[in-house]
């Protein structure tokens, strides 16, 4: 293999996984991002040119991707709309992109032959009691809540018949939550962050029971690399780290590393429909593919991300006020 095409490679994920790829494989790059509000142009510019190149296009544009996938040997998709909450004010882009857009990559690494990573969400098997001794396997059914989680369940669906109907080359793999730095301010833990760097109080749904199972973006990015490598063809991995919190473990971690009272955060409107817990049971991946994550002290690694958003505030405050007043609109 000596070229990629990383779809959503400016993302949150993909620019991570394009940062692995360039500091450990001698692999040509090419991201081909729609450069959406969630894109991060900063993260792409930070990586050697000649090793990584850009195409502003869009997954659905089937000229394009047929054309980028002929050249490719291999491509890694994160392209998605990938917010909850924007996909229960607006569906539309999540249909069209997760759902068309996998669909038009599936059709170009069909016709060419190319070996294709589909990347997912924990979200596609619904969600468990608090109480559940039970986590989520490679085998649990799928019982997507919401428009978002409904769209990449439907985008598995269609890898897998894929695979099954044509023989495409295909793996998957369905990742927790995860943290690190370059997450958009819309989502929960850069968003807790920077509203007390900003002098705001951490916004917690509902009561903040509800359990999220946190891993490091980088051990998402090693753990998609190696099923790459040798994951076996029309196979699921599920990538977790063990790291369940409740959300209000997390805000008031957040608050006492950050110098304030454990209890100066502000309860607001739950999210309609919301999960109550994610939970991965990872030991497929662990056991056939010896994957470990290394990000394993939680603690440690919130503390660096809010170091992250403290020294680079450059980049999250032109997108801060703009999120915070589409959440003031819903009660949030
Ligand atoms: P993100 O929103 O930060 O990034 C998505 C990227 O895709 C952006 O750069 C955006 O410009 C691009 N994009 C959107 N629509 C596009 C289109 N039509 N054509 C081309 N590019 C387009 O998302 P993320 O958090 O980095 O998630 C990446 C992938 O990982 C998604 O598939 C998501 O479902 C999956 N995932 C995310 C998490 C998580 O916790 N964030 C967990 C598990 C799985
Ligand atoms: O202000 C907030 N307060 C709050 O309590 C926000 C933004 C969120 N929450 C809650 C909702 C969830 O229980 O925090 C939890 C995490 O919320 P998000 O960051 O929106 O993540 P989630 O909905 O769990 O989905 C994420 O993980 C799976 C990603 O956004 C998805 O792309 C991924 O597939």
């Amino acid at each position: 293999m000596r070229s990629i095409l990383v779809t959503g490679g400016a993302g949150f994920i993909g620019s991570n996984f394009v940062q692995h790829l360039v500091a450990t494989t001698d692999l040509a790059v090419t991201v081909l991002d729609k450069m959406t509000y969630a894109a991060n142009r900063e993260a792409i510019d930070a990586l050697p040119a000649d090793r990584v190149q850009l195409v502003a296009g869009d997954v659905v544009d089937a000229a394009l991707v047929d054309g980028l996938v002929a050249d490719h040997d291999a491509v890694v998709h994160f392209a998605a709309e990938s917010h909850n909450d924007n996909s229960l004010k607006d569906p539309s882009p999540f249909v069209q992109t997760n759902v068309i857009g996998t669909f038009t990559l599936l059709e170009a690494v069909r016709k060419h032959g190319t070996r294709f990573h589909h990347v997912s969400t924990d979200e596609v098997y619904g969600d468990l009691e608090l109480d559940d001794p039970a986590r989520f396997t490679e085998s649990t059914p799928y019982n997507p809540s919401s428009p978002y989680s409904s769209t990449k369940a439907g985008s598995d669906l269609l890898v897998r018949a894929w695979v099954r109907s044509f023989g495409v080359q295909a793996t998957l793999s369905n990742c927790s939550n995860n943290y690190g730095p370059y997450q958009h301010v819309e989502k929960f833990i850069p968003r807790q962050i920077t509203n007390v760097l900003d002098g705001r109080r951490p916004k917690l749904y509902g009561q903040g029971l509800n359990v999220r199972d946190w891993i490091h973006t980088e051990d998402h990015s090693s753990a998609v690399r190696t099923i790459l490598e040798r994951g076996r063809i029309g196979e699921t991995y599920l990538i977790g780290a063990d790291g369940e919190q409740s959300n209000r473990q997390v805000v008031e971690t957040i608050l006492e590393l950050m110098g304030q009272p454990a209890d100066a955060y502000d309860l607001v409107t739950d999210r309609p429909g919301h999960d109550m817990r994610y939970a991965i049971d990872s030991t497929k991946l662990r056991t056939e593919l010896g994957w470990a994550p290394r990000f394993t002290d939680f603690r440690s690694g919130l503390e660096a991300t809010i170091a992250w958003y403290r020294d680079n505030d450059a980049w999250w405050r032109p997108k801060k006020d703009a999120v915070e007043a589409r959440y003031a609109e819903a009660g949030q």
